[in-house]
């Protein structure tokens, strides 16, 4: 009889038996049940979503739990059943935060905007907007199947212009905002311009006053403080695609990833965010936020914040100076020549026309003049990424510039270089090349034949005279030498003490200060799309931008014929974007009134990058119909505000990948801050604990050629995998359509039902951990759930078959595995470890299988409240049928009675040399001293031994005792 014959055959001895059917029918009626009943509400303290009735009002009386995923991108190929880990995981998580005393926000919106449903765009002519929502459709369709707990009524789209005019208004608050660096905080620029007027504060850069200034001077002066800012920024630019590409867009020879077109080095101007005000603060702050360290590490990096100093070397005739950033003043006295980013803005300036007597031949590369030599030299460096600039083992290039610093310790005059080794876009863009303590700096030596001097004394032998190393010499622990001058001396320092001397001898002589310099940029802010939020920003007629008023919001996006920016010859490097937006001219070009009369303006035609929207959506979960406010200040401060433990703040919990260490997660961090600095929240920190879940994977199958086959199709014989009869290689990697792997959700549902698939995603390993999935295995969670129905529901009558059995009455064993597993599951509900959560409640029901007979009404009804929070459906099914008129939410999670919880006694096994001697009951709380003593008189251990003394005793309380005898 074939597999399907006898299921079907059993299904009519049995017509209420547990079966996708039955699981298929129980889901589709609670679901629409919970829905209609609203029973994943969460009550705000006040507001439109405050509570409707006694039980909400209960609920909002409760401590508050906000548990939140990163949100999707609703891609058109649908989910996979990797992509729900994560939601099914907060999902459990959130149901046990509930029967355990939360009011619990959690819910699920939509990050919308973005390039994949631009391009569809452009290829297929259908607005982004139409094919989005369709797949926001079906993604909402597939997760509402999963029976996943959210309060819809808090969802929403970045899309939805109701969300969007609160994007726009936070970019105007960003705007009309500066760092106040003494208060460590963002102001009012209003504040700005009154300090300004006032004359408190100096106009920078000029001598004259705030009232002498029109008003374009005056913004360029305001946009040097403003947090979003526009400015001309080195970007890359290309011209065949017809945009600026972020860095990691491009290859490391210099072209675009998609479409392999020249890119170039060019200076546009564009928006930019100065989160750099803010690297302090981003940094400080880490420490009040319960993430993963390798996370908070990736941050820091990132931020890359660096002690040193920035030091003068005297230049040219005119009273300039290169300013250096170096992390290692201390060797001041080494610094034998100096290099400058290609980009360098004083190269023009100082370059002579001719070669200095003497200039040594490689120094010139070959070139008559220092203006050639630089000039071909920068058309060389502009064709390399940062990245590859960087590269340690690269060969060294540089040219010299014909001119001489003077280093301001030892008064010798070192020539100055251009090379791609040093970025513009770090420290100054310029260093003191110290050769004989710097790998880089050495290497380019050797090739250039330039002099070293060793100032830090070698601890390992290899002696001072540098032309014998093969290396620098690089140590912080060493002492200083060959580093004095008539004024001081720095022999005999250690680093640090070297550092703080000289740097404190730089600043009394006003030559160099210490100085913080961070890696971090300020975040690049303006993308050439259609597909993403119009700034809140016109031009006037002179050109300055001034922000829309609130009353004005949102903009919307206005239609246009076509989606593409416009490109361009790929190697015309004197073009600039054309974006599509700037298209419509009507939408372009208005009259408004911003409070002055009616006016002419230009529209900002570029629109915010796709990070903008998960910059706060946090925020709007909880107050997502507020039409007044971005958030009401009570339901924020309830929600996100701080208390014990959280003093910045945030979302109790926010599960996602690890691959946001950095750009989301920081952007969301510095947004947040701006709004706290500004009074609008109460939380200076969005995401107070972090989790990262691993990657559900999936073997994917190669033929010969290397291409992915079907990976279902493929049948495995005496551990080898065959294809149509052909030999395929399989490998552990992603799931997904290309690599023809893909295992649907909606599959798994439709043969085992959604309790099933959440418990088996739930079960296979630790959340943080990444695992294969295996189809073949889901039916083993299937097979639990079958067990349960069985213990509670005749599977011929659909009767419940439970005994009504005083507490008193009940075995000892069954309290004791009932409580065991209370206790455990509890446990590791609260620490997220829902695999071994599973085995426990897997563990009481085979303990309830074996022992037979009906099973105690009072232990069937806590068995199917710990199983709720993971497979919700059949949980509430039983729990109504166990006779209770209330859904199975918002019950009270079991709590164990300690007295079961602990065993009478454990079997401890006693070892000779390895063998098993004696068995021993001993209390499970038993120290190690005290067992050995209770072992080594036992009787049989004592006659094992015979008479032997003893080498040594290996004590594993209290489970195991190791006898070495001598
Ligand atoms: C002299 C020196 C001597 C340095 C020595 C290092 C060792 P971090 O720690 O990453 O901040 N540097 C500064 N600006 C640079 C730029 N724009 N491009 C490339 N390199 C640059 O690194 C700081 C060090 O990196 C600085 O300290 C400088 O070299 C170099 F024994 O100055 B140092």
């Amino acid at each position: 009889m074939s597999e399907t014959n006898s299921a079907a055959a059993s299904e009519v001895a049995a017509p209420h038996r547990y079966t996708a059917a039955l699981a298929a029918e129980i889901e589709a009626r609670w679901q629409d049940f919970w829905d209609a009943e609203g029973t994943y509400e969460a009550p705000n303290p006040s507001g439109d979503m405050a509570a409707r009735d006694e039980a909400q009002a209960a609920l909002v009386a409760k401590p508050k739990k906000f548990i939140m995923d990163m949100f999707p991108y609703p891609s058109g190929a649908g989910l996979h059943v990797g992509h729900p880990l994560g939601y099914i995981a907060t999902d459990v998580f959130a149901r046990f935060q509930r029967m355990t005393g939360h009011n619990v926000l959690h819910t699920l919106g939509f990050d919308a905007f973005g390039l994949p449903a631009e391009q569809y765009a452009v290829q297929t002519g259908t607005h982004p907007r139409v094919s989005t929502e369709a797949n926001i459709e079906n993604m909402k369709a597939q997760l509402r199947s999963l029976g996943l707990g959210h309060d819809k009524r808090r969802s929403f789209a970045t899309i939805d212009p109701d969300y969007y005019k609160w994007t726009q208004w936070i970019f105007v608050q960003i705007f009309n905002s500066w760092y106040d660096a003494d208060a460590r905080k963002a102001r009012p620029i209003a504040d700005l311009v009154a300090q300004f007027d006032s004359g408190e504060r100096a106009v920078p850069g000029s001598t004259r006053a705030w009232s002498e200034l029109n008003a374009s001077e005056r913004a360029e002066v305001l946009s040097q403080y403003r947090l979003a800012y526009a400015s001309d920024a080195p970007v890359n630019w290309c011209p065949g695609l017809g945009t600026v590409l972020a860095n990691e867009e491009v290859t490391a020879d210099g072209r675009s990833e998609r479409g392999n077109f020249p890119v170039f080095k060019a200076k546009l101007r564009q928006w930019n965010m100065r989160i750099t005000a803010y690297a302090d603060r981003l940094l400080d702050d880490l420490d009040a936020l319960d993430w993963p360290d390798a996370i908070k590490l990736q941050q820091r990096n990132w931020i890359g914040r660096s002690e040193g100093a920035r030091v003068n070397f005297p230049v040219g005739t005119e009273g300039d100076a290169i300013t250096v950033f170096t992390t290692r003043q201390d060797t001041l006295f080494g610094s034998t020549y100096m290099v400058l980013a290609p980009e360098h803005e004083l190269v023009d300036k100082v370059i002579p026309a001719a070669w200095p007597e003497g200039t040594h031949e490689v120094w010139t590369g070959g070139h008559a003049t220092p203006a050639e030599a630089v000039a071909k030299y920068r058309a060389f460096a502009a064709s390399k990424s940062d990245v590859e600039r960087q590269a340690d083992a690269k060969e060294k290039t540089g040219v010299f510039t014909g001119v001489y610093a003077t280093n301001p310790v030892s008064g010798e005059q070192v020539p100055v270089f251009i090379a791609d080794y040093v970025l513009m876009g770090y420290g100054t863009g310029a260093i003191m090349a110290v050769p004989a303590h710097d790998s880089r700096d050495f290497a380019f030596a050797r090739a250039f034949h330039l002099p070293m001097r060793c100032v830090v004394e070698p601890s390992d032998g290899r002696g001072t005279d540098t032309a014998t190393w093969d290396d620098a010499f690089v140590s912080y622990e060493a002492k200083l030498i060959n580093s004095a001058n008539a004024e001081f001396s720095l022999d005999g320092l250690d680093v640090v003490d070297a550092k703080a001397r000289i740097t404190g001898w730089l600043a009394t002589r006003g030559i160099g200060e210490g100085t913080v310099n961070f890696r971090l940029r300020d975040w690049l802010f303006s993308r050439q799309r259609y597909w993403g939020e119009p700034f809140p920003i016109v031009y006037d007629e002179d050109g300055v931008a001034h922000s829309l008023p609130e009353s004005m919001l949102p903009l919307e996006l206005p239609e246009v014929d076509d989606y593409s920016p416009r490109t361009f010859d790929p190697d015309d490097a004197d073009t600039s974007p054309e974006t599509p937006l700037s298209r419509n001219e009507d939408w372009v070009n208005v009259t408004l009134d911003l409070g002055d009369g009616p006016k002419k303006y230009r529209r900002e035609t570029n629109t915010m990058p796709n990070w903008a929207g998960s910059c706060w959506y946090e925020l709007r979960y909880l107050d997502p119909r507020n039409d007044q406010q971005l958030v009401d200040p009570a339901v924020e401060q309830y929600w996100m505000g701080p208390r014990a433990g959280q003093p910045t703040g945030g979302v109790d919990l926010y599960v996602g990948g690890a691959e946001h260490a950095v750009l989301h997660l920081l952007y969301a961090r510095f947004w947040s801050k701006i709004l706290f600095d500004l009074g609008h929240i109460s939380s200076a920190e969005p995401f107070h604990k972090l989790y990262n879940q691993g990657m559900i994977q999936a073997y994917v199958y190669r033929d010969s050629r290397g291409f992915p086959v079907p990976a279902t199709e493929v049948e495995e014989r005496d551990g080898k995998f065959f294809f149509e009869g052909e030999p395929v290689k399989r490998e552990l990697g992603k799931m997904g359509k290309s690599l023809k792997n893909a295992v649907t959700p909606d599959e798994i549902c439709d043969e085992y039902g959604a309790d099933t698939l959440r418990l088996y995603e739930m079960a296979m390993g630790p959340l943080d951990v990444s695992r294969p999935w295996d189809t073949r295995a889901v039916v083993g969670q299937y097979r639990l759930l079958q067990r349960l129905w069985r213990l509670i529901v005749d599977e011929s009558t659909g009767e419940v078959t439970v005994a009504d059995v005083a507490e008193a009455d009940i075995d000892e064993a069954t309290l004791r595995a009932l409580h065991k597993a209370i206790d455990g599951v509890r446990q590791d509900l609260d620490g997220m470890r829902f695999n071994t959560a599973i085995a426990k409640i897997t563990e009481l029901n085979n303990h309830l299988t074996k022992a037979g007979g009906a099973v105690p009404r009072s232990v069937a009804e806590r068995l199917v409240l710990l199983i709720a929070p993971l497979a919700p459906h059949v949980a509430e099914e039983l729990w109504r049928k166990l006779g209770h008129a209330e859904s199975v939410v918002h019950q009270d999670f079991p709590v164990a009675d300690p007295a079961y919880v602990v065993d009478e006694s454990v079997t401890c096994v006693v070892q000779i040399k390895g063998k098993v001697k004696a068995r021993l009951e001993v209390p499970p709380s038993i120290s190690d001293a005290e067992l050995e003593k209770v072992a080594l008189a036992d009787e049989k251990v004592v006659a094992a031994l015979d008479g032997a003394g003893i080498r040594k005793v290996i004590v594993r309380a209290p489970k195991l005792v190791n006898i070495v005898p001598a």
